[in-house]
């Protein structure tokens, strides 16, 4: 049997209203059922909701440097199950374990981030056009968060928006993703586990049109935080807009990779693969796109595609894995469709293609790395997000032309400029149009202090990470404290 899940409501384990379950697969074995999860409703969000709002009224009032300290405590709990947490993540969604470690190792670090920023949360102080007078900006909590995340880094980013939204003094309702409940509920056990008092974290599973809608519909929500597909995006925007909450979209993306004539290719391939193929492509920060030089077009191609081919598919718990396999059938079918988008389109496809069965990867949803070279700017390839281990190359005469095909798109998450020539690595990077430029590393492996996020589509404006989330999580207060003892009219008795 199965293990059996829970909401976590008001600190109390309860079950969907209408007791309904949904199940969780591992991706590389479908066969195998990890745990049954609530399938839950509105009626549990308004639960949920409820108990986040009395919990508002205490947590707002408890020291900010005092949620720091079960925050390190927290990130202390992540670095002794950090192997446990990691090995389950993988049987959960897939990515191989070495990403599963360093997804979990993101949440450690910015929980000790969190910790810290207890002991900031800076404000303004500045001085007063009238005399005998002090004005300052102060950072209030705002209420209650909802919290929707994806699956593709089941712990890293909830805690990007969980841990903010609580050291700031906010309480939250969380959804995770129906494909990774596991690690969300782990996660959530170790804060209640590390002092977070009840009804501050609540948890509710459930799909998107049930929970994720009832969450951003509801008047009592202040703020949503969102990370996931554009179209999904646009709705919770149009959704949260009926009661003008304060909303986070961190969505689409379609990165690019430039690869100039002057560079260390050895190192510009390492990094196309990892950027490329690194959690099978489903990052919002993967490579989907190759920019070369035509000076090194060939046999930069030529190298690319001996070492794919080379890369192992298989369950990421196994050590000789390089890819695992796609989340679950319905993106592995995205996937296909856009190897047969890209062969109408006309572009040329030199490895991989087709869905991976042969003996044990039956049991997943394993697709080959695949690349399809000679991709115009204007080929679907070329312009949509894929979310899978799918690569479209495209040829260019200089770096202008190479950036003008990077910006080319609806998206501006992350990009990246492999040259030995600084002159053009600072002209990559203020012309790039992008959240997130990487000169000579590739377009994955944001690190968890420097601000996330992307311009053009990819998103709303905001930014996670670092001290930049905490614009997000708070609210500015501007105070005047006038110790004159008498009516002095701004702008009016000073001029
Ligand atoms: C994502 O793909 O949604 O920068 C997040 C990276 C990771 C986070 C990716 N640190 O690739």
């Amino acid at each position: 049997m199965a293990e059996s899940y829970k909401n976590l409501i008001n600190g109390k384990l309860t079950e969907a209203k209408s007791g309904r379950t949904f199940e969780n697969r591992n991706p590389a074995n479908w066969e195998e059922v990890i745990a049954v999860f609530p399938k839950s409703g509105k009626e549990d969000v308004d639960e949920a909701v409820k108990a986040a709002r009395a919990a508002f009224e205490k947590w707002r009032l408890v020291p900010a440097p005092k949620r720091g300290d079960i925050m390190r405590k927290i990130g202390d709990i992540l670095v002794a199950r950090k192997e446990e947490i990691a090995r389950e993540m993988t049987r959960e969604m897939g990515k191989v374990l070495a990403e599963t470690r360093g997804d979990v190792q993101e949440g450690i670090d910015t929980a000790y981030y969190a910790a810290t920023e207890g002991r900031r949360l800076f404000g303004n102080t500045v001085p007063s056009e009238l005399p005998n007078k002090f004005a300052m900006a102060v950072r209030t909590p705002i209420g209650v968060a909802g919290i929707i995340t994806p699956w593709n880094f089941p712990l890293a980013i909830p805690t990007w928006k969980i841990f903010p939204a609580v050291l700031s003094g906010n309480t939250v309702v969380f959804k995770p993703a129906t494909d990774t409940p596991k690690t969300s509920a782990t996660l959530v056990e170790i804060m209640m586990e590390a002092g977070i008092p009840e009804g501050v974290v609540n948890i509710v599973h459930g799909g998107g049109s049930e929970v994720g809608t009832a969450i951003t519909l509801h008047p009592d929500i202040d703020l949503i935080s969102f990370t996931g597909s554009s179209a999904v995006g646009k709705q919770i925007s149009r959704d949260a807009s009926e009661t003008l909450k304060r909303v986070s979209l961190e969505l689409g993306g379609k990165n690019a990779q430039i690869v100039m004539d002057d560079a260390d290719l050895d190192l510009a391939l390492d990094g196309v693969l990892w950027g490329a193929f690194g959690t099978t492509g489903q990052r919002c920060t993967a490579t989907s796109r190759l920019i070369l030089h035509e000076k090194i077009y060939d046999q930069f191609l030529a190298t690319l595609i001996d070492r794919t081919k080379k890369l192992r598919l298989g369950d990421g718990l196994l050590p000789d894995s390089d890819v695992g396999p796609c989340i679950n059938e319905a993106q592995r079918s995205v996937v296909q469709s856009y190897v047969q988008i890209g062969m109408n389109e006309g572009a040329k496809l030199v490895t991989g293609g087709s869905i991976a069965a042969e003996g044990v990867l039956a049991k997943g949803w394993f697709h080959q790395p695949t690349i399809f070279a000679d991709v115009t700017p204007e080929m679907r390839i070329a312009q949509e997000e894929i979310f899978g281990p799918v690569l479209s190359v495209l040829r260019v005469k200089s770096l202008e032309e190479g950036i003008g095909v990077l910006n080319n798109t609806v998206y501006g998450l992350s990009s990246s400029v492999y040259t030995r020539d600084v002159n053009k690595a600072f002209v990559a990077i203020r012309d790039i149009k992008a959240g997130i430029t990487y000169i000579n590393v590739p377009t994955i492996g944001a690190e968890a202090h420097m601000p996330f996020g992307g311009v053009k589509q990819t998103g709303n404006g905001h930014r996670e990470g670092g001290w930049t989330v905490y614009d997000f999580f708070t609210e500015w207060k501007a105070v005047y404290i006038d110790y004159s003892g008498k009516l002095q009219r701004a702008q009016i008795d000073n001029y």
